[in-house]
């Protein structure tokens, strides 16, 4: 842009001396000057404007920036029912004590706290204690949702039922829970958009050690298949996220949808995949605020 004024400066130079030489007369209308304030002043403008549009914002508990929206569970203004918040220093936090192994090394829970699952059994069960979430979309894009997930593990003997030979209940109980979406959306993942705003399994892995619930399964033709939650939202467009308890000992650090583009946009690669931890391998941002 500006080499192009550039050279319209000089061709009006040129154009000027030339016809001076040739004694020419100037009509000043015949050309468009270009003040130098006024395009710094176009410039600054669309600075701020572009600014804007990065603002974060907090609405009740969930944070919606430019192209995710993230939040504590426990925002929720649903009655959590079996769902229990966990908080550091309490009975029920895990790791507690020697019962489990130690997760020395690994990223804490966020804020110090995490909601559990407390009804059915490890292995699941009927949907319950529903909690929703409202949040308005922040752009038109293909989102993601995903989980900062903790499989709750418990020791146990080797060789008794749902025991793993590491002497921990194996590796894929407390792993779940049920998930809808609710609003004017799409699908962009394998299943149908009606698919989405039923009741569904979500699963994933954080063995003993935090990671991503970040698999719908569900059926398609009768067959069982399993597929990322990816859904296109509209920016303005009121969504409704409503989770339910389905295995019990499943534990929630935080929730996020996140711009799909994201993953590939230089400087932020990442990918979320089995047992991958959201706040390892996720940028920064994409993360609730701390709560003093
Ligand atoms: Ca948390």
């Amino acid at each position: 842009m500006r080499l192009t004024k550039l050279l319209l400066c000089l061709l009006l130079v040129f154009t000027f001396s030339c016809s001076s030489s040739s004694g020419g007369e100037i009509n000043p209308d015949d050309y468009q000057i270009v003040d130098p304030e006024e395009e710094n002043d176009d410039e600054e403008t669309e600075e701020e404007e572009e600014e804007e549009q990065q603002e974060v914002t907090t609405v009740d508990g969930i944070k919606i920036g430019p192209d995710y929206v993230v939040f504590e569970p426990e925002v929720t203004k649903s009655d959590l029912g079996l769902w229990v918040l966990r908080k550091k220093g309490e009975a029920g936090y895990y790791p507690d004590t020697d019962k489990f192994k130690t997760t020395a090394g690994e990223i804490p829970a966020l804020n110090d706290n995490y909601l559990e699952f407390t009804g059915n059994n490890l292995n699941g069960g009927a949907a319950k204690s529903p909690l929703t979430y409202t949040f308005v979309c922040p752009k038109t894009a293909k989102f993601r949702l995903t989980m900062r997930m903790l499989q709750t593990l418990e020791a146990c003997t080797p060789g008794t039922e749902h025991c793993a030979n590491d002497g921990y209940e194996k590796g894929d109980k407390r792993n779940d829970l049920w998930f809808k979406l609710e609003g004017d959306f799409t699908t962009a993942s394998a299943f149908a958009t009606e698919e989405l705003k039923k009741n569904h399994k979500f699963w994933g892995r954080g063995v003993r050690k935090w990671g991503s619930i970040h698999k719908m399964e569900g059926h398609i033709n009768g067959s069982k298949r399993h597929s990322d939650v990816v859904v296109n939202f509209k920016k303005g467009e009121e969504y409704t996220l409503t989770i339910s308890g389905r295995a019990q000992g499943c534990g929630i650090d935080y929730i996020l949808f996140y711009d799909k583009d994201l993953e590939a946009k230089e400087g932020s690669e990442f990918t979320v995949e089995t047992h991958t931890d959201l706040m390892a391998a996720l940028p920064e941002h994409l993360r609730p605020d701390i709560i003093d």
